[in-house]
């Protein structure tokens, strides 16, 4: 499974790197990706990850999630 996360709040690379983390713990996830000047993450696991655990991630971690697309 891959989803594209467009993510509000990033302003620099320690940014990147809390949501890197952030994401990284959830359940499955193999890979992250983040991307500060496109505002995006694309996540990938080995099974699925719901809208609402990666919203709840990126909340705690202090950043917004705008939209979640499926990639794959
Ligand atoms: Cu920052």
């Amino acid at each position: 499974m891959t989803k594209k996360i467009l993510i509000e709040g990033m302003s620099c690379g320690h940014c990147t790197n809390h949501v890197k983390e952030a994401l990284a713990e959830l359940n499955g996830v193999t890979s992250v990706d983040v991307n500060l000047s496109a505002k995006t993450a694309v996540l990938e696991a080995l099974a699925n990850v719901s809208d609402e655990e990666i919203k709840h991630a990126i909340d705690d971690a202090g950043y917004e999630v705008v939209k979640i697309e499926v990639l794959k």
